[in-house]
């Protein structure tokens, strides 16, 4: 498995499946998620609709799966991300869960490139360095991860993706 860090929007990325950073209602918001939802067109929202229907509310450090709409991925993984508060609510274990969760779900569907967004580090103020350490570790000791080609950090603010880069160059 190959691990892949760009600095780019990940609307843009072609990998069977990107991830987004969700919120509980999966009905799309600001951010990475409202990129995601203004470029890939009404067909997420209706399926992200169909899964609450479903299922209720997509629970914090869980993942969900619909197809891209016009997007160049085949596939949108919906996870939510913690929102940082203090540390005191399991926000580390719960962003680690969003990375397991996701990369499973991507297993299941067989999707063998799959591209993340820095999860919580935005409108949930997830401490960047710490966010960086965990998507590293939890990738590297997840079970299956030479099932997948490729797996691909996409950075999109400068700070995000120099702790990225510093974290691949100091392992
Ligand atoms: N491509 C890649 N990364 C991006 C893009 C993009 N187009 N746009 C922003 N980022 P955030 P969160 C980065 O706020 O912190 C939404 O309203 C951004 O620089 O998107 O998990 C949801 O609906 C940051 O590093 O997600 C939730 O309510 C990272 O993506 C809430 O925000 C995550 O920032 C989730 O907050």
């Amino acid at each position: 498995m190959k691990i892949e860090i760009i600095q780019a929007d990940i609307t843009t990325v072609q990998v069977d499946a990107i991830v987004n950073a969700a919120n509980t209602s999966l009905l799309g918001g600001g951010g990475v998620d409202g990129a995601i939802h203004r470029k890939g067109g009404k067909v997420i929202l209706d399926e992200c609709m169909t899964i609450r229907d479903r299922q209720g509310n997509c629970k914090t450090g869980n993942a969900v799966i619909t197809t891209a709409g016009n997007l160049p991925a085949k596939y949108v993984i919906h996870t939510v991300g913690p929102v940082w508060n203090v540390g005191n609510n399991k926000e580390e274990q719960l962003l680690e869960n969003c990375y397991i969760n996701s990369l499973k779900l991507a297993v299941e569907n067989n999707v063998k490139t799959i591209a993340f967004p820095n999860i919580s580090t935005g409108i949930y103020h997830f401490p960047k360095k710490r966010a960086a350490a965990i998507a590293f570790q939890t990738i590297q000791n997840f079970p299956n991860k030479d099932y997948f080609d490729k797996i691909v950090f996409v950075c999109f603010d400068d700070e995000n993706f120099q702790l990225y880069k510093n974290y691949q160059t100091n392992q």
